[in-house]
């Protein structure tokens, strides 16, 4: 599988079909036969954009609802984030590119759709084409371990924040990787790292957004999943959000490398079912108690029978519910 983008000429393409253009004044314009005119909008066709063939030559009529680099950097404004940029159309898993290499820090790799979309410990993530945001970044922030949580609930928080700003629905964060809304998971984080020296060496950061799938789209993960279309009442534009969601990341990330956000309080404030009955289950063990919150450095905090149980690993969900997911 190759990463897919737009060329100069397949560009200037693009800017020219904003009004009709014959066939043949393209091929001048661009140094190249009819033909080969004729094969660049056979592919960007293929790559989602819509023209009008007729008479009067070629019309750019919809633009690609894919997230290309082309139709997202424009929107971007990050320094690092996006920097690298690769799109597919369909991969296995955008966290298995990011792993592949040794990809410069900030790069972000995209996916219409995933065949074999991962969550932890082997999980499936549902992944249907063109209507959710599938993604992974790299990083290499250098971390002492003591802070690998605190950087794993970095991006559930980016991700809520950016969910309210986008729109105005209010999610909340399910220790330590899902964001829900309404008491339905929209979004989760696989992150897979490489340590060295007791430092963080290298991060893949995978993201999963329910953006726009409906409910049947959803039905393999009915019980426990919705949207943000379903939520919001409206169709979401993934490459605004995307784009929006980007910069947030970016943002927090580098406030906290820089010891300018507190992660853990601000979870703490946006943590699921805080004071409900739960069960967390870990490799080691299974607790059933309250939620009190989060422990200093960012492990679940349960009380059962007035003693406390801290966790660093594990899944919660609620008493009242069967599943463990
Ligand atoms: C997660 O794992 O929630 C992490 C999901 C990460 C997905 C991204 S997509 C880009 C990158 N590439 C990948 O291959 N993965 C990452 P976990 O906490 O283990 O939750 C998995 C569970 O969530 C499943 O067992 C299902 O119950 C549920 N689930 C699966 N697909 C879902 C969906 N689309 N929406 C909501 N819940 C889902």
């Amino acid at each position: 599988m190759k990463p897919v983008k737009l060329d100069e000429t397949d560009i200037k393409v693009l800017e020219l079909t904003k009004q009709y253009i014959s066939g043949e004044k393209l091929a001048k314009i661009l140094g190249i036969s009819r033909a080969a005119v004729w094969k660049r909008i056979k592919k960007l066709e293929e790559l989602g954009y819509r023209f009008s063939h007729s008479k009067k030559g070629y019309l750019l009529k919809e633009t690609s609802p894919y997230l290309l680099e082309n139709e997202v950097k424009p929107l971007l404004n990050t320094q690092l984030l996006g920097n690298e940029y690769l799109w597919f159309k369909t991969v296995s898993s955008t966290n298995d590119i990011g792993k592949e290499k040794n990809f410069p820090e900030g790069t972000v790799i995209v996916a219409e759709e995933q065949t074999k979309g991962r969550g932890r410990k082997g999980r499936k993530w549902v992944s249907v084409a063109e209507k959710g945001l599938y993604f992974s970044i790299v990083l290499k922030p250098k971390l002492p371990i003591n802070k690998i949580l605190q950087h794993a609930l970095l991006f559930p928080l980016a991700i809520t924040k950016t969910i309210e700003e986008f729109t105005s629905i209010k999610p909340y964060v399910k220790w330590p990787n899902d964001i829900y809304i309404n008491g339905k998971k929209v979004s989760g984080v696989l992150i897979e790292t490489e340590i060295e020296n007791n430092e963080i060496k290298k991060a893949v950061v995978g993201i999963g957004i329910n953006v726009n799938l409906t409910k049947e789209e959803l039905e393999p993960v009915k019980e426990i999943a919705t949207s943000l279309a379903l939520e919001a009442g409206m169709p979401i534009d993934r490459k605004r959000f995307f784009a929006k969601l980007l910069k947030n990341l970016e943002n927090m990330y580098q406030d906290f490398i820089e010891n300018k956000l507190n992660v853990v309080k601000e979870v703490n404030e946006l943590l699921l079912w805080k004071g409900e009955k739960v069960f967390v289950i870990d490799e080691c063990k299974v607790v059933s108690g309250k939620i009190v919150g989060l422990n200093p450095v960012g492990g679940l905090v349960i009380e059962k029978n007035g003693k406390k149980e801290e966790f660093y690993t594990g899944d919660v969900s609620l008493r009242k519910q069967l599943s463990v997911n």
